[in-house]
């Protein structure tokens, strides 16, 4: 496969750097941020630059604009694929999601405008969602007689239970940001022009934490929750060893016992 240069990345997706933050902006304002083959790989391949990147500690995903987060896959690349190729398609979008999950950093989604279908499905595989009021949510893929591809049927039913995952994955409805947050399809909602103020007070708060520990805390949550209970219990187990291990877990310890301010390295 031809590997995409940096310039062409650039175009359809917004990629940057600011201390220990990056920020992935998709970039198709005209078709509201819609996804395309070419965003994915964008977005793929900068989630694992800023995975491998050891500067940055925390990931934010957004649309450029002020319409939309997202308004799902891109429609007009859907109807050139045969049915092999729309499951292909599925299975390597999902990889890209759960991707996401297995990532060691905290992922926001900052929700400005419709997160509809893959859009919503993006959002939620990251870790936070933080919407301005004016967002709509839905996965109207069942409008074009479709259904989500991108994992939206499980994450969907996870995050807000069957009775009304499976009433907006049949009615195809959008919802408001205010329902949104009540059915806890989102972390927070706040007028438009504070969304980047809340998200920084976010960003903030997670970077007085160890980023290894939130690493571990992450899995312990994503894989745990696949598992029996009890074996869900073991795991996290393990993982609270692994935290315990960490040079922070120990600094953590001995900066609360010596009564002084916790040094977190991130080891
Ligand atoms: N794909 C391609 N183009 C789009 C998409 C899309 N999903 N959504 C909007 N656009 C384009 C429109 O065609 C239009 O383009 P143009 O100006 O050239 O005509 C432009 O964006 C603006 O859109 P509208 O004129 O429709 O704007 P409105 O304000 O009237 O409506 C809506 C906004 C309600 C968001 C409307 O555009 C809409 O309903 N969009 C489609 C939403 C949708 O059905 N999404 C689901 C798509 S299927 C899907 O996501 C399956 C997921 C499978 C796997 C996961 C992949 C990641």
């Amino acid at each position: 496969m031809k590997r995409m240069t940096e310039e062409e990345r650039d175009e359809i997706l917004l990629y940057e750097k600011r201390g220990s933050v990056a920020t992935l902006t998709l970039n198709r304002q005209k078709a509201l941020n819609a996804l395309n083959t070419a965003l994915l790989k964008a977005l793929r391949a900068a989630l694992a630059d800023a995975d491998a990147d050891a500067v940055i500690r925390v990931i934010v995903i957004t649309g450029v604009g002020d319409r939309a987060f997202c308004a799902g896959a891109d429609i007009i690349e859907l109807l050139e694929k045969s049915p092999i190729e729309a499951r292909d398609w599925s299975l390597w979008v999902q990889e890209i999601t759960s991707y996401m999950e297995r990532l060691r950093k905290p992922i926001l989604a900052k929700i400005n405008g419709f997160c509809l279908g893959g859009g919503l499905e993006l959002a939620m595989a990251c870790d936070f969602r933080i919407a301005s009021d004016k967002s709509m949510f839905g996965q109207p893929e069942v409008n074009l007689a479709l259904i989500p591809g991108g994992g939206g049927t499980q994450r969907l039913t996870r995050l807000i239970g069957k009775t009304k995952a499976l009433e907006l994955l049949m009615t195809g409805a959008q919802i408001g940001a205010a329902e949104a947050l009540r059915l806890t399809l989102v972390n927070k909602v706040v007028p438009a022009d504070v969304l980047d103020a809340a998200v920084d007070e976010l960003i903030e708060a997670l970077l007085t934490k160890s980023t290894v520990t939130l690493g571990i805390l992450k899995l312990a949550v994503n894989k745990g929750i696949e598992m029996s209970l009890e074996q869900a219990l073991y795991y996290e187990a393990e993982c609270f060893g692994s935290a315990l291990a960490t040079e922070d877990g120990q600094e953590g310890l001995k900066a609360f016992l010596g009564k002084r301010k916790a040094e977190f390295k991130g080891k």
